[in-house]
């Protein structure tokens, strides 16, 4: 197991303002953690046979900019974590490289158009479930990786090199608390108040509701990530209060702050609500 590379990834990691980094080994996607787990086509070895380690990196969503969703605010901030996300795998890809093992990154989504996931619903590899196994975190009501930090507000993608990294631990305390304030503030209703993976029962409404806000310029949604209390991020924004979506009577100026956002920089619905 090669400790020092993975204390020099680290390192290159903080200097790349990455604040969530994780190793899984390859192998660990053969024994299924729960079920039904990922199909053998979709695990490391079977995209990448050479692959030994998986490193899954995190970048977060800033809670004051989800919560004008649906919104050009968070359109934009999706797309710029995004680009980070894409650029620095690669970046990452090509340090270990350099350093002698090869490695690729693997794209943050990997499909083409939300009109594509109408049909199948799946990119050819998870992220998600490469954050679990590399210990960052563990599924919420919600579908979403829950990490302490950051709650479900965090994107990721992977990294696959041949260099052996010693793995981290899966996260053994539970984050979801189940208050089920995801499945409740669902604006299709797509999710249904049972643990991951069965909470996603309606995937193609969900997919659906993404692409009419697509049009708009105001996708995606993220209201499940938005509402959920999980996460030091709520406390350093000062955002603990649990009604604060709900009663607009109470948080007058956040609402009316979130109303404003929301009114520029996307096609509105013809009644001209949000
Ligand atoms: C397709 C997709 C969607 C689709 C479908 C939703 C879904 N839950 O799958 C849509 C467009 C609706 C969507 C919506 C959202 N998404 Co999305 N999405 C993806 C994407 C591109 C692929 C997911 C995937 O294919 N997983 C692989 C399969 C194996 O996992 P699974 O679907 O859970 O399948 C399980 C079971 O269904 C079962 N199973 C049973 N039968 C079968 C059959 C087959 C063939 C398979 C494969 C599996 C299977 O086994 C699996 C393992 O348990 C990933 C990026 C990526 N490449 O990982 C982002 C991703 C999951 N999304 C993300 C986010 C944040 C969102 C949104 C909040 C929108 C937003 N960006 O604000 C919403 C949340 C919806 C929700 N509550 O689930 C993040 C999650 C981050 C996190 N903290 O967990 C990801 C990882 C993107 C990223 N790079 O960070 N998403």
């Amino acid at each position: 197991m090669n400790t020092d590379l993975k204390r020099s990834l680290q390192t290159k990691c903080s200097h790349l303002d990455i604040p969530l980094m994780g190793v899984a080994s390859a192998e660990s996607w053969e024994v299924a953690p729960f079920h039904p787990w990922v199909p053998p086509a979709f695990q490391p070895r079977s995209i990448w046979p050479e692959v030994n380690s998986v490193i899954v990196i995190g970048l977060p969503i800033d809670l004051p900019v989800i919560e004008t969703t649906p919104s050009i605010y968070y359109h934009e901030l999706y797309k710029t974590v995004n680009t980070l996300l894409d650029h620095t795998a690669y970046r990452l890809a090509r340090f270990l490289d350099e350093k002698g093992f090869p490695s690729i990154y693997l794209p943050r989504d990997g499909y083409g158009s939300l009109s594509v996931l109408s049909s199948s619903p799946y990119a050819f590899f998870s992220h998600r479930h490469a954050a679990y196994l590399a210990g960052l975190g563990n599924f919420g009501v919600n579908n979403m990786l829950l990490t302490p930090q950051y709650g479900p507000r965090v994107r990721f993608t992977s990294i696959f090199t041949t260099a052996e990294l010693p793995a981290d631990k899966l996260m053994e305390e539970r984050l979801c608390v189940r208050c089920m304030r995801c499945a409740r503030s669902c604006p299709v209703r797509a999710l249904d108040e049972e643990d991951y993976p069965q909470g996603l029962a309606h995937k193609e409404v969900c997919s659906k509701y993404n692409e009419q806000l697509y049009r708009r310029h105001i996708s995606p949604c993220g209201v499940c990530i938005k509402v959920c209390p999980v996460g030091e991020d709520r406390k350093r924004f000062e955002r603990t209060a649990p009604d604060l979506y709900e009663n607009k009577e109470k948080y007058p100026t956040l609402h009316q702050a979130w109303r404003h956002v929301r009114s520029y920089g996307g096609v509105r619905k013809p009644n001209n609500s949000d």
